[in-house]
């Protein structure tokens, strides 16, 4: 069953956008020089929340969240903010947790995955403004003997172009496994450092883009070494109170989430096999690199926040921004601990994506933070869903856009998603050498 509850200002009244159009004079000017009603409809639309972007398309939305259950997610949710929070949208289905049947609800925690490595960069981009660390400088200069290759720098490690090893792709070859192995463990950064750097570099610092874990274990390492103090420690000076994030925390080692929580449900191996609870685990093999427990409205906020600079300078946030293509589709960049996705209607977002045993997520803001949106369902191991949920991001910002006016009617036909069919399988990021199910 598909849930929702609107806003109160989501369906804001035609009087009060002819006001704001009133008061706006490019738009009251377009106003007049437009007057079809075909026209002032895709207008309101677009002003609908007051970002500027067309109105969510629910029934999309709605049509995505059926096809991720139908997948194998036990549940799945979107919230999305528009207008910086002033139209909120909290949509729904299925359940949280299997074996009460409590139903899925957005303002519970999950485990947010590589969502972390955008607050571990923020910490770190911080220290950058605060002459503590340099981005072009070699990590041996503050870890010293960490690594072999004495050349790999700080941005090497945000921008996943270090050439180190994703040590995951051994340690979750065989998934459930592989977590059962590791559920329970607390590795030092230093012990997932030596699983990497037992392999060869993949490729020589600065040459190739190659997602790997161990480059934001690395950043939590420096973090520490920099401030004396935890990553978590670190994460709640720094973003967690100045935001007022109250369902964002960083417990590891605890292997439980506190308080109101989704449960994950991770899929074996096996075609057919039953899932496997993994709600409780330590998510020591990921720490700085994924470790972090969150809900939506917190991570609207955080990447809305980061967007409207109230966690870095300007010139450190062009910096985080500067992209180059994680894949050949020409639609998926990765910055600094950031990813940039090309939506259908023309519209970039950013943010970031999540995998833990579990949960699948995805949290992504405009450029100007003014909409932001986190989808999460509750299972992994399962490529196909993780597709479908990012066909979550077309509904909540591109909406329904009448054909003959999108860009997207002008964009080639390969980079014309429609909302409610599944993209191209997305792989790009997920333990890359291990083969897919
Ligand atoms: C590890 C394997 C996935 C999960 C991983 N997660 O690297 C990091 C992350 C923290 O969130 N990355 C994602 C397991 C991709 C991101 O940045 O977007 N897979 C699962 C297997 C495969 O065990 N055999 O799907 O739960």
């Amino acid at each position: 069953m598909v849930q929702g509850k609107f806003g109160k200002r989501a369906a804001m009244g035609a009087s009060v956008l002819a006001l704001v159009a009133a008061s706006v004079p490019a738009l009251a000017a377009q106003a007049q020089a437009d007057t079809s009603p075909e026209v002032a409809a895709v207008a309101a639309a677009r002003r609908a929340l007051g970002d500027g972007l067309p109105k969510p398309d629910l029934d999309a939305l709605h049509t995505v969240f059926a096809q991720v259950m139908a997948g194998g997610a036990p549940g799945v949710m979107t919230r999305i903010d528009g207008d910086r929070g002033a139209s909120v949208y909290r949509e729904t289905a299925g359940v949280a947790d299997r074996s009460d049947g409590r139903t899925m609800n957005t303002d519970a925690r999950f485990r947010i995955g590589s969502i972390t490595k955008s607050f571990s960069t923020v910490v770190l981009l911080q220290l950058v403004q605060e002459g503590k660390i340099a981005l072009d400088t070699s990590v041996d200069t503050y870890l010293p003997g960490l690594l072999p290759d004495t050349t790999i720098t700080v941005r090497n490690l945000l921008t996943h172009r270090s050439g180190l090893w994703d040590y995951t792709n051994d340690m979750f070859a065989n998934t459930v496994p592989g977590f059962e192995a590791v559920r329970n463990k607390v590795f030092t950064y230093q012990e997932l450092v030596k699983l990497s750097t037992a392999h060869p570099a993949t490729a020589k610092p600065g040459a190739a883009y190659q997602y790997s874990n161990t480059n934001f274990v690395v950043v939590g390492a420096l973090i520490e070494k920099i401030t004396g103090q935890s990553v978590r420690t670190e994460y709640e000076q720094r973003i967690i109170t100045p935001l007022q994030l109250t369902d964002t925390v960083y417990v590891h080692p605890s292997a439980t989430i506190p308080g109101l929580h989704i449960n994950g449900y991770l899929t074996p191996d096996e075609a057919g096999a039953a899932l496997v609870d993994s709600t409780d685990q330590t998510v020591s093999w990921a720490q700085s690199a994924g470790a972090m427990v969150s809900n939506p409205r917190d991570l609207n906020r955080f990447f809305s926040s980061l967007m409207g600079g109230r966690l870095l300078s300007a010139p450190m946030l062009t910096e985080m921004l500067k992209m180059t293509p994680s894949d050949t589709t020409g639609t998926r960049f990765y910055g600094l601990g950031l990813r940039q996705r090309d939506l259908s209607c023309g519209v970039s977002v950013y943010g970031h994506t999540g995998t833990v045993q579990g949960f699948y997520s995805y949290a992504f803001t405009t450029r100007d933070g003014r909409r932001s949106v986190t989808s999460m369902a509750n299972t992994s191991n399962n490529g196909n869903v993780n597709t479908i949920l990012g066909d979550t991001l077309e509904a909540a910002f591109c909406g329904k856009t009448p054909a003959s006016t999108s860009p997207a009617a002008k964009a080639p036909s390969s980079k014309r998603p429609a909302a409610a069919t599944p993209s191209a399988p997305f792989y790009e990021d997920i333990a890359p050498n291990v083969p897919r199910h």
